[in-house]
């Protein structure tokens, strides 16, 4: 057997999401976090910065979606993206990527005064960093700054429509995750669960379980927690790559 390392952060949406295909199809896989003020030193020189990354044996690729479609030729039990639904799969995954995933850094965008909420945020998130690679305690503080500055975030924001407000933009697109949802089970009306799914579930659920968030909000409605529950099933308690003890609600109990 190979061995099979994820490279990233805990906090990347899209780190999260590769790690959910390798629970889903049941890889055997070590996530490698990887230190935000310096990524060579986990990555190299030769992958870049971009994370998630994932190794297989002696070759590395990046591009979450892309690693769906690599696991599925090495590992092809469980398919993350069936052939069969190959045009509904890359019609739902352009709007997870270029519009679902995007929208989670709409917060850290703009220019003015950073917002309490926002801050508080992002402490949060510089402190699940520091449970895998312990930050300096200045570059905590200043993590919300940080995270406006990302060169990667302020490229999202060029492509971003900014003059819809963040509330807007939240109602948006969860109705626009509820079309996709269709009548279900699955994403994408499907009846079986693909990459879409791994690749929306983890972040609606990640912030309530590790103390971003107070309610389950994506809960709230109840084809939204049905569909939650169902692809809950297939995926281990902690399916988020976040260090265990940082969680302080669980889902299970919210999904109930
Ligand atoms: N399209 C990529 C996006 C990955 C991405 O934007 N990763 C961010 C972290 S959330 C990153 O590594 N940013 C730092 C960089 O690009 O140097 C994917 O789906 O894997």
């Amino acid at each position: 057997m190979q061995s099979i390392k994820l490279y990233g952060y805990c906090t990347s949406p899209y780190v999260r999401k590769t790690g959910c295909f390798l629970y889903y199809k049941g890889i055997d896989f070590t996530h490698i976090p990887v230190n935000p003020i310096d990524p060579h030193a986990t990555l190299g020189d030769a992958k870049g910065t971009q994370v998630p990354v994932l190794e297989i044996g002696p070759e590395w690729r990046r591009e979450s979606s892309d690693h769906a479609r690599w696991l599925d030729e090495l590992f092809p039990e469980k398919p993350l993206y069936p052939l069969k639904h190959k045009d509904k799969i890359d019609e739902i995954d352009r709007w997870i990527s270029d519009t679902f995933l995007t929208s989670i850094f709409r917060g850290a965008m703009g220019e003015g005064d950073i917002s309490l909420q926002f801050r508080f945020r992002a402490w949060r998130l510089a402190a699940l960093l520091s449970a895998h690679t312990p930050l300096p305690e200045n570059v905590r503080h200043l993590w919300p700054e940080q995270l406006r500055k990302a060169p990667f975030i302020q490229h999202m924001a060029k492509q971003m429509d900014l003059s819809e407000s963040q509330g807007d933009m939240q109602i948006r697109i969860f109705s626009e995750l509820l079309e996709h949802l269709g009548d279900g089970p699955y994403m994408g009306g499907l009846d079986q669960p693909t990459m879409l799914d791994f690749a929306i579930f983890p972040q609606l659920v990640w912030a309530y379980m590790f103390g971003l968030e107070e309610h389950l909000s994506a809960a709230g409605h109840p084809i939204v927690k049905a569909w939650l529950r169902r692809v809950f099933e297939h995926l281990p308690d902690n399916p988020t790559l976040v260090a265990d003890n940082m969680q302080v609600n669980s889902l299970a109990e919210a999904l109930r």
